[in-house]
C-alpha cells in the first residue's frame, strides 16, 4: 500500500489507484488487493498501512465561511444537480437528498488529500514500532477495561476475541480518539465529482444517501475520514449497509457514537463474516532450520508438518495444531518469522496487508498481556527504545528542527527533521533514528 503524508506528523493509508473487487468486502477503501506474503524488507517497505495514524482534525475548521466561499465551484454544483437524477433514480427520496445536501460545497482540501499522496517509505520495524507503541499497548488495555462488559458479550455473540476487536479499534482510531470530523456527504461528493475514482466514489455517495435515508444517522453526524471511513473502526458506506450492526438495541447502527458498541459489534460482525476462527492465534513466533528458503515459506502445512521441516516454536516444540498455516517473514531470512493461520488472512479482509495483519495480531496480544517479538529486526542500525525517541524528539526541537509531536513515533516529520539535522553537521542523511544520532544530538 501506499503510505500518504497528510500534514506535517501524521501519515496515512490512501487510496489506490485499483480498486479491486475486495473493496467491496472491505470496511475501509484499500489501496489494491494485498501482494501476497511479504519476504523482503524492501518490498515491504512500499507495502506498509499507516493510515492509523492519520490526522482527522482539520486545520482550517470546516463550517467557516470564508473556506466555504473560497470554494464554491459553478461545475460541482450542476454535477449535484445531474447526479440527484441518478441518486434518485436509485432508490434516495429527494426530500432525503436535498437535506443531505444542505451546505455542501466543493472542498478542494478534500482533492488535495487525495491527489498528494506523497510516498512515505516505512519499514516493518518502523511501522510496528508506532502500530504497537508501549502507549498504544497501554492505552488499549485501559480501553478494554473500560469496555470490558460490552467487549464481553460482543465476543460471546460473534466469537472474535475481545483483544482482537480492541486491538482493531486502536488501529483504526485510537480507540476512537480520532473518528474523523469531515462532513461525509461533502468529502464523497467532492471525490465523485473530482472523478479520478469518480464511480467507486459515487457508488459511496449513494450509499451514505440510502443510509441517513434509513435513519441510522443525521446529516449532521454523519462524519468521517476525507476517504469516507466512518466511525471508531472506518466502515466506509457499503461496508456499513452490509455489514454494521445495532448492539446496543436502540434500532440505530450508530458507529459514530461515544459509546463505541455498535461499532466493535460491527467489526466482530465483520470479521466472523469472513471467517474468524475463536481461539486461532493470527500467528505465532517460530524458528526456522537452517538453509530454510523464503519459497519455503509460501507453503501452507499442518504445524507438524512444518515442524518435521524444523519450523518450530521458539520454546523449539512443535506449534500447537491451530490448523493450516505458512511461514511469514515481515523482513526476509534475517528478521523474526511467524506461522500464521487462517484467522492473519481474516485480518486482511480488513485491510488488505500483511503489515496491518500482523500489526492488529500483535497488538491484540500485547493488550492480552502476550510478550514481545522475540526475533531482532534487522534494522541495520542500533534502534532507540522508546523513551530515548522521545529524547531525540526534544533535542531536535531544542536544535529548531520542527519536529510537530513528541510523541516517540518516527513519522514523515521526524525523519524529516532528523534528516534536515544531519544535514546541518554534515553526516550523511539518512534519516534513521539510531543509537548514533541521539549521541551526536547530545554533542552537538
Ligand atoms: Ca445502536
Amino acid at each position: 500500500m501506499r503510505a500518504v503524508i497528510l500534514g506535517l506528523t501524521s501519515v496515512l493509508l490512501g487510496l489506490g489507484t485499483s480498486l479491486a473487487s475486495a473493496v467491496e468486502q472491505s470496511p475501509r477503501p484499500q489501496m489494491r488487493p494485498g501482494s501476497g506474503l511479504i519476504t523482503t524488507a524492501a518490498v515491504v517497505s512500499a507495502d506498509l498501512p499507516v493510515r492509523s495514524l492519520r490526522p482527522q482534525v482539520r486545520p482550517d475548521g470546516l463550517g467557516d465561511e470564508t473556506v466555504v466561499l473560497a470554494s464554491t465551484d459553478p461545475g460541482f454544483d450542476r454535477w449535484v444537480a445531474g447526479f440527484k437524477g441518478r441518486a434518485v433514480a436509485q432508490g434516495i427520496n429527494g426530500r432525503v437528498f436535498d437535506r443531505a445536501f444542505r451546505g455542501v460545497r466543493f472542498d478542494p482540501e478534500i482533492v488535495n488529500k487525495d491527489r498528494n499522496q506523497s510516498e512515505f517509505k516505512r519499514e516493518i520495524w518502523d511501522y510496528l514500532d508506532s502500530a504497537v507503541s508501549p502507549v498504544r499497548v497501554e492505552n488499549g488495555q485501559k480501553a478494554l477495561r473500560r469496555h470490558r462488559r460490552a467487549l464481553q458479550r460482543i465476543e460471546a455473540h460473534y466469537g472474535v476475541e475481545k483483544e482482537v476487536v480492541t486491538a482493531v479499534w486502536g488501529m483504526e482510531s485510537t480507540y476512537g480518539e480520532r473518528l474523523g470530523d469531515l462532513p461525509l456527504i461533502q468529502s464523497l461528493a467532492t471525490l465523485a465529482y473530482d472523478g479520478r475514482r469518480g464511480a467507486f466514489f459515487e457508488k459511496q455517495l449513494v450509499s451514505a444517501l440510502r443510509i441517513l435515508q434509513s435513519g441510522d444517522v443525521t446529516p449532521e453526524n454523519m462524519k468521517g475520514s476525507w476517504a469516507g471511513a466512518m466511525g471508531h473502526t472506518q466502515f466506509i458506506p457499503t461496508s456499513y449497509e452490509a455489514y454494521a450492526v445495532d448492539f446496543t438495541g436502540d434500532g440505530k447502527r450508530d458507529i459514530w457514537s461515544d459509546n463505541p458498541t455498535d461499532a466493535l459489534a460491527s467489526t466482530a460482525a465483520y470479521l466472523k463474516r469472513f471467517g474468524w476462527t475463536k481461539g486461532q492465534p493470527w500467528g505465532v513466533e517460530v524458528r526456522l532450520p537452517r538453509g530454510f528458503s523464503t519459497r519455503a515459506a509460501k507453503a501452507t502445512r499442518m504445524p507438524s508438518q512444518w515442524a518435521a521441516q524444523g519450523v518450530v516454536g521458539l520454546n523449539g516444540r512443535a506449534v500447537p495444531n491451530h490448523g493450516r498455516a505458512s511461514v511469514y517473514l515481515p523482513a526476509g531470512l534475517q528478521g523474526p518469522a511467524f506461522m500464521v493461520f487462517d484467522n492473519f488472512g481474516v485480518i486482511k479482509r480488513y485491510n488488505n496487508s500483511d503489515a496491518y495483519a500482523m500489526g492488529v495480531g500483535h497488538l491484540a496480544d500485547r493488550i492480552g498481556g502476550g510478550r514481545d517479538i522475540q526475533a531482532s529486526w534487522p534494522r541495520g542500525y542500533n534502534p532507540l527504545s522508546f523513551d530515548e525517541k522521545m529524547e531525540m524528539q526534544r533535542r531536535l526541537r531544542r536544535k529548531g528542527f520542527g519536529v510537530e509531536k513528541i510523541d516517540g513515533i518516527i513519522g514523515p516529520n521526524t525523519i524529516n527533521a532528523i534528516r534536515a539535522f544531519q544535514q546541518s553537521v554534515g553526516v550523511r542523511a539518512d534519516g534513521l533514528p539510531s543509537q548514533e544520532l541521539l549521541a551526536l544530538l547530545k554533542r552537538s
